[in-house]
């Protein structure tokens, strides 16, 4: 199998490798008979959200593999973000990565604060603490760092940075569930940490998130928060202002189920990835972002990095060739939350403070991992973007002849 010439690739008509789409995001599925036990079991006790013992029993569990006094699961990421943000009292301007997906900037600016986007370090591919000292102005009230792909953010650097300031340090660890950071589970740092557990995230509550926190006053504002703020002792008692951040028992249970599987599926994810990193070793001009063996990883997520000055072939014409396929590549975090309204009309210029965003927004592509993918699905993906490096400028030209 696999193709060997550029003439038999389905973007100049030949047969797509795959018959069915291979998608980035595919969701993993937990113990189905379980799921619907609990399903049933949800059903008949008429139990159906509101603090139900499912959520109760899912945060009890999270907290303690992640060794954190608090996890208060949520509705979803996004709103997680937006409830902690406003709990830990950020105003003004907060500073976050660009190279982030839109939900971390929305977040701040839905409750008119301004995200301040400032560039990455090009190794970690999350915040650089050096420019984020530069950013600090007045106005600056916290930090959201983002451990992009699940590697953590340089922690300890930006907790000292928060601190000299007299800022709010948040974790947006949408990526990062299993991780650790210095053997120390990610959702331990800064004032809080927020998981996604999203339909696409590794682990998943369909959709979902979570906030941690050892800090007991935060999570008594944030439980209050999440449920209109209704006091806990009393039915009408309401004594703060709230929205509606709650979980509902089905996505408990899904998340529970998970729960079960949860180490299969890092297992799959790892040997996924380590046959990844066999089958594009050696291609010039195509990088493998790596993880830290030594540390805890959930290794979801696949990103090459494509260097057309090497390949002769531009990062989209790539993904084009592997779309044509059937493999549903993606381009995150392509271009940059700044690069998206309404930032790029209120930050024109925002660009020119991060070139090392938009480099790296340039050439990342995503690939599918998890276990809807086998290894033999990741052999031929490699085999065809072996081609398309080794072929780079003759594609290139035929693919711009071709537009
Ligand atoms: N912070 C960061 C750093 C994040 O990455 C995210 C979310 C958030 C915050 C916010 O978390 P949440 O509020 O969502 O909990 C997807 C996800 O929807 C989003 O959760 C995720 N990050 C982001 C990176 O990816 P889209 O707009 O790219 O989704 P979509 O619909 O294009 O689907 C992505 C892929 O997944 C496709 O290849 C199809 C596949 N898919 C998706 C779903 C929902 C499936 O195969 N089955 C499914 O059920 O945002």
């Amino acid at each position: 199998m696999g193709k060997s010439s550029i003439e038999a690739l389905a973007v100049f008509g030949g047969k797509p490798v795959f018959e069915n789409p291979l998608y980035v995001g595919r969701p993993n599925i937990g113990d189905r008979d379980l799921f619907f036990k609990y399903l049933n079991d949800i059903l008949e006790r008429r139990w159906l959200t509101n603090n139900g013992q499912y959520v109760q029993e899912l945060q009890r569990k999270l907290a303690s593999m992640i060794g954190v006094k608090h996890c208060i699961v949520m509705c979803n990421a996004t709103i997680a973000l937006e409830i902690v943000i406003r709990a830990l009292g950020m105003t003004g301007e907060v500073i976050v990565p660009s190279f982030t997906f839109i939900a971390t900037a929305h977040s701040l600016q839905w409750q008119q604060i301004t995200p301040v986007f400032c560039d990455i370090d090009p190794e970690t591919n999350c915040l650089d603490p050096l420019a984020v000292e530069k950013m600090i102005t007045p106005r600056t009230t916290g930090i959201i760092g983002v451990h992009v792909w699940g590697r953590p953010c340089n922690v300890e650097v930006l907790t000292e940075i928060a601190r000299r300031r007299g800022l709010k340090l948040l974790f947006d660890a949408a990526h990062a569930f299993g991780c650790s950071y210095k053997g120390k589970m990610i959702g331990r740092f800064g004032d809080a940490e927020v998981f996604s557990f999203h339909a696409t995230k590794f682990f998943n509550t369909f959709e979902g998130g979570a906030i941690t926190t050892d800090n007991d006053e935060l999570a008594e504002k944030i439980r209050l928060m999440k449920n209109f703020g209704f006091s806990r002792t009393s039915y009408d008692d309401v004594i703060y202002i709230g929205t509606n951040g709650k979980m509902s028992e089905v996505s408990a249970a899904m998340g529970l189920a998970s729960l079960e599987r949860i180490n299969e599926f890092i297992d799959v994810n790892y040997n996924n990835y380590l046959t990844y990193k066999k089958g594009l070793a050696d291609i010039p001009g195509v990088r493998l972002i790596s993880h830290n063996e030594s540390e805890s990883n959930n290794y979801q997520y696949i990103i090459i990095e494509t260097d057309e000055s090497v390949t002769g072939i531009s990062r989209d014409n790539v993904v084009k060739i592997l779309h044509a396929e059937n493999v549903r590549a993606r381009r995150y975090f392509y271009p940059g939350c700044h690069q998206m309204e309404p930032y790029k009309s209120y930050f024109p210029h925002a660009r020119l403070l991060l070139p090392r965003t938009e480099e790296l927004a340039r050439r990342v592509i995503s690939l599918p991992n998890g276990t809807a993918v086998s290894s033999g699905d990741i052999s031929e993906i490699c085999r065809i973007i072996r081609l398309a490096a080794a072929n780079g400028p003759e594609i290139q030209k035929k693919l711009n002849a071709a537009d």
